[in-house]
């Protein structure tokens, strides 16, 4: 029996680049399971989607990215899903890349599988604070998880029924990637990088700001504090 994948695609006002990106995963296969979450966007996301008839939900505010992918979940793991998939809708991930990361899901070797595109040379370019954000990160979770992760804020990334469910009931909010792997590591989930390739996002902008950027790593400290206060009760 095959296992099934779910797709889950965050959007915030990308409906110039959504069209692009459902039809280079549906060339991949025609019959994936695709849910699109539109995070109250203010352009034509919403609208987009349902004239690509694929399944979509709007959220009549904007809950942030943690929020949005969050129902992704919660749908996935109600309708009894083996593996989720996080896909960004800019045009940043390559479907034909998605094997790679569900393979060690589907082999039963991770929990979690993270698209990284700083483990080999990939060209990629990143912003200097955001570079400072991620680095502090993979320090932080080498002492903390005895992990580097070295793409905490990559979004697509794959997981098990296990950790579908899990991030169902659990999911931060407020800059969710980097706090769902600590919270994930230190409740003994296994974690697995794999590298990928990235492009720049088709058009628009990143929602993640210098600002935001060097906000992260203190945001990161908060809450790794956090959870280790409350780590005996996640599991
Ligand atoms: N649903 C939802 N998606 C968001 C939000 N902000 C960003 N996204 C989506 O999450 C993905 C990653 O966001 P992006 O701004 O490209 O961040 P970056 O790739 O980390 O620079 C994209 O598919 C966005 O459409 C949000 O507030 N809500
Ligand atoms: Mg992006």
């Amino acid at each position: 029996m095959n296992p099934k994948i779910h797709i889950i695609v965050p959007a915030f006002n990308e409906a110039r680049n959504l069209e692009k990106v459902i039809g280079q995963l549906r060339a991949l296969a025609a019959n994936l399971d695709i849910l699109v979450v539109d995070d109250g966007s203010r352009d034509a996301t919403f609208e987009t989607a349902r004239k690509l008839n694929v399944l979509a939900v709007k959220l009549v505010n904007n809950l942030g990215i943690g929020g949005a992918v969050q129902t992704g979940f919660k749908y996935a793991a109600r309708r009894g899903y083996d593996c989720a998939l996080q896909f960004d809708s800019d045009g940043q991930h390559d479907p034909s890349q998605i094997s790679k990361i569900t393979g060690p899901i589907l082999a039963g070797e991770a929990d979690l599988v993270i698209g990284t595109r700083y483990l080999s040379k990939t060209g990629y370019r990143t912003p200097l604070a955001r570079r400072a954000g991620i680095f502090i990160f993979s320090f932080i979770s080498g002492v903390f998880l005895r992990q580097r992760i070295t793409d905490s804020t990559s979004g697509f990334r794959a997981m098990n029924k296990k950790v579908l469910e899990f991030f169902a009931r659990e999911y931060p909010v407020d800059f969710p990637d980097a706090e769902a792997i600590i919270l994930l590591g230190l409740s003994g989930f296994r974690i697995k990088e794999v590298p990928v390739e990235m492009k720049p996002r088709l058009s628009g902008h990143s929602s993640t700001t210098t600002l935001k950027s060097l906000y992260y790593p203190f945001k990161m400290l908060l809450s790794i504090f956090a959870v280790l206060l409350r780590k005996n009760i996640l599991r």
